[in-house]
């Protein structure tokens, strides 16, 4: 795999402009990989999507839909930051499958775990884990899922994807509070009767609360609590469930302090009266789902202040808490997980997971367990071979410091998009971010989406979310010198384009 020979240019000294500033980054650099797999400069040979990916497209065409396939990639060809694409194009990769590459591409560590003929058996032998368990999964849980498991949680359940996750979390938060209904018995002969007409008592109306602008997935419950776009729900049938306004902050936070301070509590005011409220209308509030850092939604960040009385109102009011860690899951914060910066009273009680943690899943307190088997099951329950996987990813993101290198990274992008914004008001404004999970936005969705191509025609692969943001998702190895190349990338495009 290997085989192919590379311009890598890592061992060089290597200078770099921003904003007209010569930085020296090589002194500090510290080395997170072989030289072959970092290069000096994007290349972009072609429009982007070329004709080889054009083809591709054609083809891929004739059996589904692919309206919304931006170009192909060469994976085998893609190491590091650096994502090939069909025709020979290089880019910088600040996106990374939407959030979802721990380590970027080709990552040795995992090279490694799959050439190890030990982990041959998991490879090909996928088992009904929550049936047939192989020898070695109590011992690799706590390996590797409890290794990074929240403060204070001690349970936790697989599952294959960050959708199912949540949509599992829901379940177990319906089942613990029906077992709470009554008094901790299992359901009755009519409970059992009744759900199967789909009737309560067995199957009760109760519903989770979300938030405007948040998105927990598509399947059809989790697709009840995502609101951030309506080209994902339109058509569907809905679950009415109660929504709450998530605070719409100013930014830079530090400036807005008192008017940000009056719309969290206008946000928490409303969740309050419609947990409350739901009480008296037949259908109570069993549990709240929100996400740390609103991504999909275009990168909303609430206050330390907001979780903490949420998870009070929550507490109050008996309703569980869930925190959708899918996408701010696994350090990009600087935390492992984006909730540990909140200082909550105690843990929440249920954090979910996928994208960087390779497999989905949730963890939660020990009373959320439901009594009795084949409750939250399916076939695969996720998978062993991703734990492998994950294993190799959590001994890296130790060993590299690579939480220290978000951090580091998003003093970087941070303080770079600030620059770029001042520079440039009438195209950017509102940067934010924790760590490396930062985002700026631009006036429209048609000037984001041009300053995204043009990017990508300058050899920057980058995402939007919201109608108008665009946010940078970089690898847990994205470091500094990157963030510098990225930014002056960025610089040009914005110099150059016409964007209005
Ligand atoms: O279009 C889509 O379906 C997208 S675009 C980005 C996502 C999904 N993100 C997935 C996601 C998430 O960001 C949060 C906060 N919660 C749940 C999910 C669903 O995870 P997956 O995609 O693994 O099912």
């Amino acid at each position: 795999m290997w085989s192919v020979k590379t311009t890598g240019r890592l061992g060089r000294l290597h200078q770099m402009h921003f904003f007209g500033r010569c930085l020296s980054t090589n002194a500090a650099r510290r080395k997170l990989l072989p030289d072959h797999y970092d290069y000096d400069r994007p290349i972009v040979k072609t429009e982007i999507p070329g004709p080889r990916s054009k083809a591709l497209l054609t083809h891929l065409d004739k059996i589904q839909n692919t309206e919304a396939v931006q170009f192909f990639c060469d994976y085998e060809r893609s190491r590091g930051n650096w994502l090939m694409d069909a025709d020979g194009n290089r880019l910088l990769d600040i996106y990374t499958q939407i959030s979802s590459l721990p380590l970027g591409y080709n990552h040795p560590a995992l090279v490694n775990a799959l050439r190890d003929v030990n982990n041959l058996s998991t490879f090909i032998n996928r088992p009904s884990l929550g049936t047939l368990p192989p020898l070695d999964f109590p011992d690799k849980m706590g390996k590797v899922l409890m290794r990074v498991a929240p403060p204070g949680l001690k349970e936790v359940q697989t599952m294959a994807c960050g959708t199912c996750a949540n949509e599992n979390a829901y379940k177990a938060v319906f089942i613990w509070y029906r077992t709470k209904q009554r008094g901790g018995s299992m359901p009755s002969k009519e409970d059992l009767e009744s759900c199967m007409q789909d009737m309560p008592p067995g199957s009760p109306k109760l519903s989770i609360l979300s938030f405007k602008g948040g998105f927990h997935g598509r399947t059809l419950g989790c697709l009840a609590t995502s609101h951030s776009k309506p080209i994902q729900k339109v058509d569907i049938p809905s679950l009415v469930w109660p929504v709450a306004p998530f605070p719409q902050l100013r930014y830079p936070l530090e400036l807005y302090t008192e008017e940000n301070r009056r719309e969290e509590e206008r946000c928490l005011d409303a969740v309050w009266k419609i947990i409350v409220d739901s009480k008296t209308t037949g259908q109570p509030v069993a549990g709240l789902v929100v996400e740390p850092i609103q991504a999909e939604g275009g990168d909303h960040h609430a206050s330390n202040t907001f979780f903490r009385q949420l998870q009070r109102i929550a507490k109050d009011n008996d309703a569980a808490m869930i925190v959708d860690e899918v996408q701010t899951g696994v350090g990009l914060t600087g935390r492992m997980w984006a909730h540990e910066h909140w200082g909550l009273e105690e843990p929440p009680d249920f954090v979910t997971f996928a994208k960087k943690m390779l497999i989905g899943g949730y963890y939660y307190k020990e009373e959320f367990r439901p009594q009795g088997g084949y409750r939250i099951i399916n076939t695969w329950v996720g998978d062993p071979a991703k734990l492998v996987l994950l294993e190799a990813v959590i001994r890296v993101i130790e060993e590299d410091r690579l939480l220290d290198n978000m951090r580091e990274t998003g003093g970087v992008l941070m303080e770079g998009l600030r620059t770029l914004e001042s520079k440039y008001p009438d195209i950017l404004d509102g940067t934010r971010g924790q760590g490396s999970f930062c985002a700026v936005d631009c006036p429209t969705e048609r000037i984001r989406n041009k300053v995204i191509r043009a990017l990508r025609n300058k050899g920057v692969q980058a995402g939007g979310c919201g109608e108008r943001t665009i946010r940078c998702r970089p690898a847990l190895i994205f470091q500094p010198h990157h963030a510098e190349m990225f930014l002056d990338i960025f610089s040009d495009v914005l110099s150059q384009g016409n964007f209005r």
